[in-house]
Order: C-alpha cells, then structure tokens, then sequence
C-alpha cells in the first residue's frame, strides 16, 4: 500500500515538473457582507517544495491578521461555511515555520497606516497538487492577529485565537 501510494505520488510529481508552473488565483472578499475588503493572491507552485505566495489585500485598519487556507471552499453561508483550518495531517495550530501545524496555517498578514497589506512569502507545507493541495479550498482573513498556537488561550492550538473571520475567496485554477 505504502508502494503503490509513492509511485502514484512520484508520477504526481512527474507531470507537474512537466507542466511547469502550477498557478492558482483568490478573489478575496466579504461575501453576503459589506465589501470593504478586497485581495487578489496568487499562488504559485515553484518546485516540488515551495509555493510562492503573493498579493494585496485593502481595508482592514494597521495591524496583523490571521491569515489561512480552510477546508472547504464552500462560501454559500459566508465564509463561516468554509470549515475549520485546513488540516490533512491531522496536526496542532501553529506557526508557519513549525513542522507541527496545520497545512492551512499562513501565519499573519501585516495592513499598513493606508489598509494596504501587502503579501509576498514562499511556503513549504500547502501545494497547488497532490495530499496538500489547496485548489477548491478557501483562504480565510480573520479579524484578529494569529498567536501561532503559543498562549494558553483554549482556541491557540486550533484556530491560533484570530477570532472572526474578515473576508474569504475560493482558491482557484488560473
Ligand atoms: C483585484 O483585481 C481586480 C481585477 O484585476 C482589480 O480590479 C482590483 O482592483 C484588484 N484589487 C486589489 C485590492 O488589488
Ligand atoms: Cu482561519
Ligand atoms: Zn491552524
């Protein structure tokens, strides 16, 4: 079984570094809300191990925000319908950083005194294929900052504290 999964994962990987690079797009915005959110990210698959991730994203006032891929990119109920962190490996909430964390866990994202946050960083655990694959899922911009799993509040170790959920988009094929 373990096998036949790396043959399958090693062609996986094959037409993917034949197709080169794999990009996905997010539309981020507030939906069934007011709209005064709105990012475009792109994701892109760089080689085997990293996805750059980049982007902007205007209208939340100076500060971090929480900032992760959920399950599901079912938007219907807003994005409380997207599901909790996405989370395959069954791992604790953490930083982006750690080897013990969600795939989904992004970490923060910084707006500036203008609203404007400006996003640009690799990332070694989500994929654009294969186990951790983030296509059809939805990314997720909470209303408070990420504390990476690090204080004894009873949400770190699931959802990193980042309270509400700001704005939302369904990552996309481009
Ligand atoms: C997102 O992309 C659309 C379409 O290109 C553009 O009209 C909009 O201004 C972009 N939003 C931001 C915040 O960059
Ligand atoms: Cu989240
Ligand atoms: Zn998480």
């Amino acid at each position: 079984m373990v096998a036949y999964l790396l043959v399958v994962f090693a062609l996986v990987s094959a037409v993917t570094a034949e197709n080169q690079k794999l990009v996905a797009k997010v539309f981020l915005t507030e939906p069934l809300r007011k709209n005064n959110i709105q990012g475009n990210i792109t994701f892109t698959q760089v080689d085997d191990q990293k996805v750059h991730v980049e982007g902007v994203v205007i209208g939340l006032p100076a500060g971090r925000y929480g900032f992760h891929v959920h399950e599901k990119g079912d938007l219907s109920g807003g994005c409380a319908s997207a599901g909790p962190h996405f989370n395959p490996e069954k791992k604790q909430h953490g930083h982006p950083n750690d080897q013990n964390r969600h795939v989904g866990d992004l970490g923060n994202v910084v707006f500036n005194e203008d609203s404007v946050a400006t996003i640009d960083f690799m990332d070694t655990m989500i994929a654009l294929y294969g186990p951790h694959c983030i296509l059809g899922r939805s990314i997720v911009l909470h209303e408070s900052d990420d504390d990476y799993g690090r204080t004894d509040h009873p949400d770190s170790k699931t959802t990193g504290n980042a309270g509400g959920r700001a704005a939302c988009g369904v990552v996309g094929i481009v």
